[in-house]
């Protein structure tokens, strides 16, 4: 059988060989103690990565953005966002149901914001105002289609922030691919923000994980958060092993998925039908503007080819280890026969399709 070419996310790596022999191989303890060897070894790595004093391992980058959240906030502050942040838009509300922060959500330009616009919604202290405390960002940033962040640009933001009180939360589950898509040091990416989280289960093909880094006094608090969310684990090295893997030696490798992003975009802008900027591709996301999106999603799984539905006319595809330029060939093949079927679906057939549009 052949398998699928799965474009949804780069969640979907697998472990490398060395990842499983080294999560057989791990010595465990228990993590809640403090005792995991592995776990400890991971988070020292981390912190160390994003020049940090310390670092904690979380299940999930959901888990770490919103121990985040509530390491630097108390409920009822007012934390400022762009307006499709993850943190804002795909993660179940937790930062008002769980930290209970009132978001501000700003538009950015490809998903950055600007110091001037922080600066305009900041209000003096007063009984009827929520308290500004936190400005999140996001690097690289999902929802813009994989965009990146500047060291400069970020380093504006957090001096503005800083001046007005504010602390910095920087998202940075795909922080690698940023620094490698720059050419910069990933700590240069992450120095200026107050805290920093990465995930090692997207493009770094670790199973499970993310590590949430900051001062150390920072992490106390954010331990104490996640062990009330339920993220302590116990024999947590059997997990942080892969990681330890993953940034040894999965980072320099990113690059070639930003490869195959832009081969892919560009042969998709050749389909007419299709609406793909290659241009704007900056990493290993490609958005790519079509019609009844998730009707296009779905025949292009019965060909094999998996992608998602982000908007009702947009699909997001995201490259990572497991595509190579075969699957990209195989993918663009695949647009080419459905947007081919799409316009020469009798009216019926494209009743149907619209049908079935969300
Ligand atoms: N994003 C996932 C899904 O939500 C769609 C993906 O496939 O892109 N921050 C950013 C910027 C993210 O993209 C994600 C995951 C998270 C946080 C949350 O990480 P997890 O899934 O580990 O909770």
């Amino acid at each position: 059988m052949i398998h699928p070419v799965d474009l949804r996310s780069d969640t979907v790596t697998q472990p490398t060989e060395a990842m499983r022999e080294a999560m057989r191989a791990a010595a465990v303890g228990d993590d809640v103690f403090g005792e995991d060897p592995t776990v400890n070894r991971l988070e020292e790595m981390a912190a160390d990565r994003m020049g940090k004093e310390a670092a904690v391992f979380v299940p999930s980058g959901t888990m770490a953005n919103l121990a985040a959240i509530m390491s630097h906030t108390q409920r009822g502050d007012e934390v400022i966002v762009e307006e499709r942040a993850h943190c804002y838009l795909n993660e179940a509300g937790g930062m008002a149901a769980l930290a209970g922060v009132i978001p501000r959500p700003l538009p950015g330009e490809r998903g950055v914001l600007t110091p001037a616009q922080i600066e305009a919604v900041l209000r003096p202290p007063n009984l009827h105002f929520a308290p500004t405390r936190l400005l999140c960002l996001e690097n690289t940033h999902n929802a813009a289609g994989g965009t990146v962040m500047s060291p400069h640009q970020t380093t504006a933001l957090c001096a503005t922030a800083h001046a007005h009180g504010l602390r910095v939360h920087l998202d940075g589950a795909r922080i690698f691919n940023a620094a490698v898509a720059l050419g910069t040091e990933v700590r240069l990416l992450a120095q200026d923000a107050d805290s920093v989280m990465f995930c090692i289960s997207k493009g770094l093909s670790a199973p499970v994980g993310s590590l949430l880094c900051g001062s150390a006094e920072f992490v106390a608090r954010a331990r104490r958060a996640r062990k009330v969310l339920g993220g302590g684990m116990r024999q947590a090295g059997v997990l942080a092993a892969a990681g330890i893997v993953a940034l040894e030696t999965m980072v320099d490798r990113l690059a070639e998925d930003h490869r195959h992003a832009r081969v892919l975009a560009q042969q998709l802008a050749q389909i007419p039908g299709l609406r793909v900027d290659p241009s704007s591709v900056q990493t290993n996301m490609v958005l790519v503007e079509v019609p009844q999106a998730a009707a296009v999603a779905q025949r292009l799984a019965t060909h094999g080819v998996l992608v998602l539905a982000v908007a009702p006319a947009r699909l997001r595809l995201v490259t990572h280890r497991h595509i190579g330029m075969a699957e990209v060939e195989r993918a663009v093949a695949a647009f080419a026969r459905v947007v081919d079927e799409t316009v020469d679906a009798p009216p019926a057939g494209r009743a149907e399709l619209r049908g079935r549009q969300p």
